[in-house]
Order: C-alpha cells, then structure tokens, then sequence
C-alpha cells in the first residue's frame, strides 16, 4: 500500500462504531480512499504487472445480479466494500484486491492524487447525476471534502456558476481558493425564505442544479426549494435516516430529486480528470502522516480546530 485518506465514515465508525445498520462488533482495519504499489500478481490476471502504481475502487460487486449486469454495479446487493463492517479495510502494508477494480496510474499522477480518486470519483458520480455541462448554474450545499470535490469537477464539466454554502468560513475560504464562483454563510438565525432570496441574489437568477454535500434536512429542503423549476436536486450528503422535505413544492416544479450511491464506472473519469491536469486534487491535502502515527492523524481529521479538509496517511 502507498497511501490511505482518512474519510469521514472511518472517522464516524471510530467513534460511534457504527452508521446505520452497519455496525463495528470486532476491531476493523479502517481505510477506502487508497492507492499502492502492485507486489506480487494473481495467476489470471493480465491488465497490471508488478511495480504499477494503481489506485484502488474500493467496492468489489457480486458481478452476476441484475444491477451488475446492467452496469449498475453501486447497487449491487452483495457488494463488497473497504472498510465496511464486517469487511476489513487497506490501512495496512500489503493489501489483496480484485485486478479489474485497480486503476494504473501514469508516471505524473501520484500515489496521493490516486487515494483522492477515492473521493473524487463521489464527485464525479454526483455531477454526472446532475447532468452538469457548459453553462450550468450550481449550487453546492456543504464545503466538506464531498462538497469540494464536487465543485471542482462541476467546475471541470463546464459549469458557469458554482455557488458553495457552509456554516463555517474556513471551509468556504478553502472553497474560494478552489475556484468556486461565490460563496454563502449559513447563519441558523436567517430563516428559510431569507437563505432562498440571497442565494438568488448571488446567482442573479435560480441554479438549475443543486448537490447537497451536507446532509443536513435544512440543506435538503434548500437543496429543492432554491433549485429553477424543472431543474435537478441531487441528495449526496446523508444524515438523519428520515427528513421532512417539501415533496409538492417539487412535484408541482417538477424539480428532479436523484440520489447518489458512491459511484459506478466513475474511476476512469476520475483519473482522466486528473491525469490532464483538468482537476488538481492536492490542494485537499491539509496533513500526512505516517502509518506509525495513524493516532495522531485520527485526531487530526475529527477535530474541527485542526482546519483538516483531507488527512493522508502514507505506507511508505
Ligand atoms: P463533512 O462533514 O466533512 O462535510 C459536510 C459539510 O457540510 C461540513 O463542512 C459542514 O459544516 C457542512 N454543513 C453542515 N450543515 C450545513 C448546512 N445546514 N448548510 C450548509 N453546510 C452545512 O463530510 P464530507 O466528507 O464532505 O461528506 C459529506 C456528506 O456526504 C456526508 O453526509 C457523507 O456521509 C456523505 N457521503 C455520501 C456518499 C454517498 O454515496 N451518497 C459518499 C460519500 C459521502
Ligand atoms: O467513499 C465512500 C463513502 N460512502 C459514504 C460515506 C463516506 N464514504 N456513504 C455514506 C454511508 N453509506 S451507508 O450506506 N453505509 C454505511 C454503507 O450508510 C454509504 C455511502
Ligand atoms: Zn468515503
């Protein structure tokens, strides 16, 4: 292995030892956003040799079920993913992985840019479930890693306009020095109609688009009533099992409500945004640390004081 990021539901299962159903009864090696060097080969495989850099998609799906073979493999029921109780995950010095989801790297792209492929790839998936192209007006909701990854391949895929809103100023700073367009506080004192009419303000108009990267329901609820009428609402972000949303208001706008699982055929796009300089990743990159200071890099990504965007531990 070459490097591991440290993602938010790594951080979450540490501790809260679980999300959802998927709960944490034996200790688990953490770790999904990863990259590495190939060491020894299995017998069949043909497409990698030993000493490629690849990066790695961390969820290997059953391959025979109908949403495999549709091509919607992120769906898949018996997916197995990094990371994800019970399954272990690739913080560790050598890790086994399916040949046909590691990702070659050329020379110029980094064991690190291959990690935030990780992310990226979320990002990518949720643009592609907007629809973005030339012209697109977006509003992003959550300058998290998932927020900002997906500003940057908004911006790649030709939006006009990206608008990004957080309740924290650090991260909307981090957002601006990534080229989003304009920036929102969130202030909870300001009510719902006040929030819609500001963001209208900003954007001169309405964004057809908007991708919740927070999961807050105060998001998801700004994430349909601040979106044009006929224009998508992407839900990335996941919080509260349950959410009240006002569903008429965008059953009578027909404004699209389309979830993101991860991603799917997402990897290659990821890696050809990097690779042609199209997306620059490393800016993410707010601390490194070694394997032998994995501690220490936890404490890093869970406290809010430590400005952390992306955490990467390196393996060698
Ligand atoms: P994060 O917690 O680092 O970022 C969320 C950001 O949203 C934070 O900066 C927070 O300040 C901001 N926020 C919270 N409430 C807000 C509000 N009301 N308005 C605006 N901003 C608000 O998390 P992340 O790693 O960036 O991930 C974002 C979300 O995406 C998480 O819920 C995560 O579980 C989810 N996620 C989903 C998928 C998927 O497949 N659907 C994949 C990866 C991550
Ligand atoms: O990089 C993949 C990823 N997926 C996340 C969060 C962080 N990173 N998701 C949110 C939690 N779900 S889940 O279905 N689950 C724990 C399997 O609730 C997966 C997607
Ligand atoms: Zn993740």
């Amino acid at each position: 292995m070459g490097c591991v990021g440290i993602c938010g539901s790594d951080v979450h299962y540490l501790v809260n030892g679980r999300i959802g159903d998927f709960i944490v009864k034996e200790p688990m090696i953490i770790g999904h956003e990863s990259s590495g060097t190939i060491a020894k080969l299995g017998n069949n495989v043909n497409n990698l040799k030993v000493g490629d850099r690849v990066a790695i998609e961390p969820g290997v799906p059953c391959r025979t079920c109908s949403f495999c073979k549709e091509g919607r493999y992120n769906l898949c029921k018996d997916i197995v993913f990094l990371a994800t109780p019970p399954v272990h995950g690739s913080l560790r010095k050598y890790y086994k992985h399916a040949a046909d989801f590691c990702f070659k790297l050329p020379e110029h792209v980094s064991l690190e840019e291959g990690a935030l492929l990780e992310p990226l790839s979320v990002g990518v998936h949720a643009c592609k479930r907007a629809n973005i192209g030339i012209g697109s007006k977006v509003l992003i909701l959550g300058a998290g890693p998932i927020g900002l990854v997906v500003l940057l391949v908004a911006k790649a895929m030709g939006a006009n306009k990206v608008v990004i809103t957080d309740l924290v100023q650090d991260r909307l700073n981090v957002a601006k020095s990534l080229g989003a367009d304009e920036i929102y506080l969130v202030k909870r004192d300001v009510s719902e109609k006040d929030q819609i009419k500001s963001i209208h303000e900003i954007f001169g108009g309405e964004p057809d688009k908007t991708i919740d990267a927070s999961g807050a329901q105060s998001s998801i609820r700004l994430a349909i009533l601040a979106t044009k009428s006929g224009g998508t609402a992407v839900l990335v972000g996941m919080g509260a099992p349950e959410v009240q949303i006002p569903l008429i208001d965008a059953l009578i706008r027909e404004v699209d409500i389309r979830g993101v699982f991860r991603y799917v055929n997402d990897y290659a796009d990821a890696l050809a945004l990097v690779a042609s300089g199209k997306v620059n990743v490393k800016p993410l990159i707010t601390h490194n640390f070694k394997i032998e200071e994995t501690v220490k890099a936890f404490d890093t990504s869970k406290s809010p004081e430590s400005g952390a965007i992306k955490v990467m531990i390196h393996l060698k």
